[in-house]
């Protein structure tokens, strides 16, 4: 049977979604969005397990783990996005499709946002849909994978 498990990876300070900037983020937590990941996964056949890490190392430990034994990632490094070449190297190292998901538009936020080192190892970006990102990502992982 083909791997069917879907890996989704939250970085550093997505854990307290809801909690502030609800303007820039939205009100939604970060169980909230890995329910709607559920829910949509569930309709491809797809089983999900979910890791939010504010450790670099704990994600490319992650994405390590998942080679050989996930379908695909579906993935919001968070401010690692910008910076995090270990995350970009481990990514580039996984064999199936990898969605990178930003609830903001970094591209019109401060300059620093907008180089993302992980959108050259991606499959594709969704950036800026806030919620509907993450029903989004899994559609795509689903077409990618032909389900
Ligand atoms: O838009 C996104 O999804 C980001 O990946 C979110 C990151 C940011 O550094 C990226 O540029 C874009 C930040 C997530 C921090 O989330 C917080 C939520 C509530 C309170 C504080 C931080």
């Amino acid at each position: 049977m083909p791997n069917q498990t879907l890996l989704v990876l939250s970085g550093p300070n997505l854990n307290l979604l809801g909690e502030r900037q609800p303007e820039v983020y939205g009100s939604e937590t970060l169980a909230d969005h890995v329910a709607v990941v559920e829910a949509a996964a569930a309709e491809h056949g797809l089983d999900v397990e979910h890791l939010q890490s504010n450790h670099e190392g704990e994600l490319v430990d992650a994405i390590h783990a998942a080679r050989g034994r996930c379908a695909a990632i579906v993935v919001n490094p968070g401010a690692f996005t910008h910076y995090a070449w270990a995350i970009h190297d481990a990514l580039a190292a996984f064999e199936g499709p990898i969605i990178e998901v930003h609830l903001s538009n970094p591209a019109a936020r401060e300059p620093w946002r907008h180089t993302s080192v992980v959108a050259p190892v991606a499959s594709g970006t969704i950036a800026g849909l806030g919620a509907d990102g993450y029903r989004l990502a899994v559609q795509a992982v689903a077409t990618l994978l032909g389900r």
